[in-house]
């Protein structure tokens, strides 16, 4: 089984309802397992700053499946939870963003998909999160939460469980 680092965030609907469902059906379509959850963040909007606050989130699972068809399910369980691609701008609003961070140690470039991330050291709105569930795991040759001391996380709110 591969361990899967992937962030999630959104900032349209029940945002949080969404990441819930989200989490079991890619669990259930990737025959994975949830080794861990983070919680769920109130992040400033990055990139785009003229829309609303977006909720951030990061999850380990294990899957058998390869990262390519790891991705396709992402982008299934996107397109169910109402992600509209050909609609959005660049860094804009959406209901639920799937992004693979890392896959066990796997480097890749391929158009459609670059392992590990490559911009996740600019964005403090994984790395909070990421750091939760995963502060030793090194990627790209540095510590999480040294990635994490590195950015300013200022804006960024820890939301009480929902239970
Ligand atoms: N995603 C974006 C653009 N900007 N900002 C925050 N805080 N969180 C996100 O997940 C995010 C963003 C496009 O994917
Ligand atoms: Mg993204
Ligand atoms: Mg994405």
């Amino acid at each position: 089984m591969a361990s899967v680092l992937i962030a999630l965030g959104g900032n349209v609907g029940d945002v949080r309802a969404t990441f819930r469902k989200a989490i079991a059906h890619i669990c259930g379509i990737a025959q994975g397992a949830l080794i861990a959850r983070s919680s769920d963040y109130a992040t400033p909007p990055w990139g785009d700053e003229a829309q609303d606050p977006f909720i951030n989130a990061c999850v380990e699972i294990e899957t058998d499946l390869d990262p390519h068809a790891l991705l396709f399910v992402l982008q299934k369980v996107e397109q169910k939870f109402g992600r509209t691609r050909d609609k959005e701008r660049r860094w804009g609003p959406r209901t639920i963003d799937l992004d693979m961070i890392a896959y066990d140690d796997i480097s890749l470039q391929k158009p459609d998909l670059t392992l590990p991330h490559p911009r996740l050291f600019e964005r403090a709105f994984v790395l909070v999160p990421l750091a939760e569930i995963a502060p030793d795991r090194v990627i790209s040759g540095i510590p999480v939460r040294d990635g994490l001391a590195s950015v300013s996380t200022q804006g960024i709110e820890r939301l009480p469980d929902t239970g």
